[in-house]
């Protein structure tokens, strides 16, 4: 049994996660209005994992007994100045959830609940990947995005991201 205020929390991520997905859907479909498809491939994928990390959520509140109720969700932005400016707010919103996490582990250790601090441990690692990523392509915007070309290579690279999996059953078949 999940306490209610850990279960409140944790249902509250959810809707994090929610919204995460739906502002790397909405940074896709800019980047396919701009004729950046690599872009466009790079957010539809993380915005399948943020999908799969709602998932992830809404499972282990249901294995402890508990409910997440969904609400409704605000609507992102529509427009960026570039795809520089997408990455940089994509690491400031990564930034947001990874103390949202913590927040959840200190709610976790304040009560007790081991179970629930061992689940987080996973996002923790999680938002350290999460933030390297947006990271290194800003780097790499920074390093080659002006010159001549530069940012049809980098979209070249944004469309190499391997697919993310299918989000309700995370492990892919051996
Ligand atoms: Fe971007 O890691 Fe979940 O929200």
């Amino acid at each position: 049994m999940l306490a209610k205020k850990m279960e409140t929390a944790l249902v509250n991520q959810v809707h994090e996660e929610m919204y995460s997905f739906y502002l790397y859907l909405a940074m896709a479909e800019y980047a396919a209005a701009e004729g950046l498809p690599g872009l466009q491939h790079w957010m539809r994928n993380q915005a399948l994992e943020e999908f799969s990390h709602a998932v992830k959520f809404m499972n282990y509140i249901a294995e402890k007994g508990g409910k997440s109720e969904l609400k409704a969700l605000q609507a992102p932005p529509k427009a960026w100045k570039s795809a520089k400016q997408v990455f940089e707010e994509a690491l400031k919103h990564e930034g947001h959830i990874t103390e949202c996490i913590n927040n959840l582990v200190d709610l976790a250790y304040t009560l007790k609940d081991h179970a629930t601090v061992n689940f987080l441990n996973w996002f923790v690692g999680e938002q350290v990947e999460e933030e390297a990523a947006a990271k290194a392509v800003i780097d790499m915007i920074n390093l080659t995005g002006n010159a001549p070309g530069g940012m049809f290579m980098i979209d070249r690279e944004l469309a190499a991201r391997p697919a993310a999996p299918n989000p309700y059953n995370p492990t892919p078949a051996a």
